[in-house]
């Protein structure tokens, strides 16, 4: 019913030689590391790209409430309550940066929620995994959002200026972020007893190959990597930014006492860096495909959301409509 099924745009990267003058000079202004700003000429496939980038980034934000919010209420002390509540607050900080990035382009908010109640835009696959426990607090905090920066900071570089600029705000959020998350965790895998240790554990067990999944599929398998990268949209591939990741969490993983659930990673002398499983690719493909543990119930949030929500856009429109026509009277006068 969701589908969020991988498909493929089937275009390669087009030569200097082989663009028109003004993709030429377009791609010119990239290379040389300009912003590209909205009112500036660009390829109509930069704009949908962009927006289709930007706006499954934004659904992620708010989608990316639900599995915290849920937790608020329930939050261990009244500092642990205040953290997440803010953190919350924040995710739905950045997804509101991220839509007027995106409507900048030329796409409306409406049009956007509409592409993602009815499935034909995603939203980051992690946010279909159900939080179980407080250390699942711990476990998102820490590898969620540590996932998430890994991959907006390159972001704030990106081509687009309007999206660049969102990112260093959210990126310095983010820290927050994954600190309040790596907190929890010492206080449950390290300082805590041996239960709090245990969850700390099974939080990290369900929650590490889900992170990897984050970044997307392996290089190979990216449809968009190679001309998003052209444009510097994107500004890394899927698979160097996981590796990033494995190789910055492992040793923080080490100093909470927990294990990564991988038998087969191991340090490589040679590439200095982590050998690791992949993901299983299949689940990454079924969760895209709306079969994930909680796609329905957090794409019926949304929707319930949107249309709870509707009598305050009503007013809004409303009194924005009353203050127009008594300006265009003041004017008339
Ligand atoms: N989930 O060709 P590629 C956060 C789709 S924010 C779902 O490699 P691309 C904050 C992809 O869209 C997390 N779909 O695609 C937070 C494409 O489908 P399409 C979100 C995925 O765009 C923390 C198809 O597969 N971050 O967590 C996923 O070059 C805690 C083919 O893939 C961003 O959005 C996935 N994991 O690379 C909030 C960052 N991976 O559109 C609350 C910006 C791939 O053709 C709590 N986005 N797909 O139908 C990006 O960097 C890129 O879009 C990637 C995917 C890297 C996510």
């Amino acid at each position: 019913m969701y589908a969020q099924s991988i498909r493929s745009t089937g275009k390669a990267v087009q030569s200097l030689e082989d663009m028109s003058a003004e993709d030429r000079q377009f791609q010119e202004r990239i290379n040389r590391g300009e912003k590209i700003e909205p009112k500036d000429y660009m390829p109509a496939a930069y704009r949908e790209n962009l927006i289709r980038q930007i706006g499954q980034h934004a659904h992620s934000e708010i989608v990316g409430q639900l599995p915290e919010g849920n937790w608020i209420s329930r939050a261990p002390t009244l500092e642990r309550k205040a953290n997440l509540l803010a953190k919350v607050q924040d995710e739905a900080g950045h997804g509101l940066y991220l839509y007027c990035a995106a409507e900048t382009l030329g796409v409306s908010r409406d049009d956007l929620f509409g592409m993602l109640h009815t499935g034909k835009m995603k939203y980051s696959s992690i946010f279909n995994y159900p939080t179980l426990t407080w250390a699942d607090m711990g476990a998102v905090g820490w590898l969620v959002d540590g996932a998430a920066i890994m991959n907006q900071v390159p972001l704030q570089n990106t081509s687009y200026g309007p999206y660049a600029r969102a990112m260093v705000r959210i990126c310095k959020e983010e820290s927050f972020h994954q600190r309040q998350g790596f907190h929890i965790m010492i206080a449950m895998a390290k300082n805590g007893n041996d239960e709090q240790h245990r969850m700390a554990q099974d939080a990290l067990n369900r929650f590490w190959y889900p992170s990897l999944m984050m970044f997307g599929p392996s290089d190979k398998d990216s449809v968009h990597s190679a001309q998003s990268m052209a444009w510097k949209i994107k500004m890394n591939t899927n698979d160097e930014l996981r590796q990033k990741f494995v190789d910055a969490t492992v040793p923080q993983a080490e100093f909470l006492g927990l294990s990564i659930p991988d038998d087969h990673l191991n340090w490589n002398e040679k590439t200095n860096q982590y050998n690791y499983s992949e993901p299983d690719w299949n689940e990454f493909n079924d969760v895209l495909a709306g079969n994930g543990p909680c796609n329905t119930e957090r794409l019926d949030a949304r929707k319930k959301a949107w249309s709870d929500g509707a009598w305050v856009r009503e007013g809004m429109m409303a009194h924005a409509a009353k203050k127009a026509e008594r300006k265009a009277e003041r004017q008339a006068v």
